[in-house]
């Protein structure tokens, strides 16, 4: 056996078994449980994503840096401790590598999250909403990572389009650029996270898993590297119209300047933000769309299996 030059993985019992038979696996992302919605919201989140992706056929591998240690897929006792602390880093490219040096614990963003799903083989990823272009960002260049990584990492990321929050026309623009389909899954209309409808056309458009895998296939076929984006539009019943979105997210955005929030902590300042203003209504839709989106894809992960 010859020695492997790369950093040790630790997968859990379940998703080393769904390597050992190629099964098909879905990555989940962390920060969302430790920065993206507060307790126990969040562990209850985890756990039904996690459930639901089994159901489908599929085992979920949520990521995260543990004491300095990568971990693909969590066992029940890890993902509880996860989402009960408030010590852990957030932790993107820039610094995933940093966590594991100094052995601290570390949330990956859906940027970390593509990483190391694609070190450890995993091709579909569900998260809520990536990060992207913020509103403004000419003069603060706020443009999270995670578009970056969509370029470079071939994943296929299932969201819920791009929260309202973000410039989503500068997002899309970017992802444009970087070389990155957006796909939005049976609509015409790229949606907007907690809203269906984010005003503006999608750049793509697929009605099935299969459709999705076939197209896959083809970007493997002609040798385009990189990751893709699903857009899966919340359902109906648990949308919050975009012109009632609107009015929480100006204001969370001048609470946010108020506070003069920078850097990373702006993602985690706005959501928590907005789950005040709407009474953590937004919760709930947050949850119910992480949960479509765990079942869309375990759908295609069993599509191009
Ligand atoms: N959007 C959400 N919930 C989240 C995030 C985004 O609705 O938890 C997290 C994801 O992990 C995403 C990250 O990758 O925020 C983006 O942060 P930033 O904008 O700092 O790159
Ligand atoms: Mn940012």
């Amino acid at each position: 056996m010859t020695k492997s030059p790369l950093l040790p993985l630790e997968y859990s019992d379940e998703v080393a078994a769904a390597k050992a038979r190629n099964a098909p696996i879905v990555a989940l992302e962390s920060t969302i449980i430790t920065h993206g919605m507060p307790y126990p919201g969040n562990l209850e989140m985890a756990r039904s994503v996690e459930a639901i992706i089994r159901q489908e056929g599929a085992v979920p591998a949520t990521i995260a840096v543990i004491d300095g240690v990568l971990h693909i897929g969590l066992n029940a006792d890890k993902l509880e401790a996860l989402a009960k602390t408030s010590g852990a880093m957030k932790v993107s490219r820039a610094d995933i590598a940093f966590a594991i040096a100094e052995r601290r614990t570390g949330a990956t963003t859906v940027a970390a999250t593509m990483i190391a799903a694609a070190r450890a083989g995993i091709r579909v990823f569900a998260t809520g909403g990536i990060g992207g272009v913020h509103r403004k960002a000419e003069e603060t260049f706020d443009i999270s990572a995670d578009l970056e990584e969509l370029g470079r990492t071939g994943v296929i990321v299932v969201c819920a389009g791009a929260k309202a929050i973000l410039d989503i026309p500068k997002t899309l623009e970017v992802l444009e650029t970087r070389g990155v389909p957006v796909v939005t899954y049976d609509s015409e209309i790229f949606p907007a996270f907690w809203s269906r409808d984010s005003g503006l056309k999608s750049p793509l458009m697929l009605n099935s898993p299969a459709a999705i895998a076939n197209f896959q296939k083809t970007r493997d076929l002609l040798g385009i590297d990189g990751g893709m984006l699903i857009a899966n539009p919340v359902p109906e019943t648990n949308e919050i119209a975009r012109e009632e979105m609107e009015i929480y997210i100006k204001r969370a955005l001048d609470n946010a300047e108020r506070d003069d929030i920078t850097g990373k902590a702006v993602t985690p300042y706005l959501l928590d933000s907005i789950f005040h203003l709407t009474d953590g209504r937004s919760l709930e839709t947050n949850i119910a769309l992480v949960e479509n989106n765990a079942r869309l894809a375990a759908e295609i992960a069993v599509a191009m299996a």
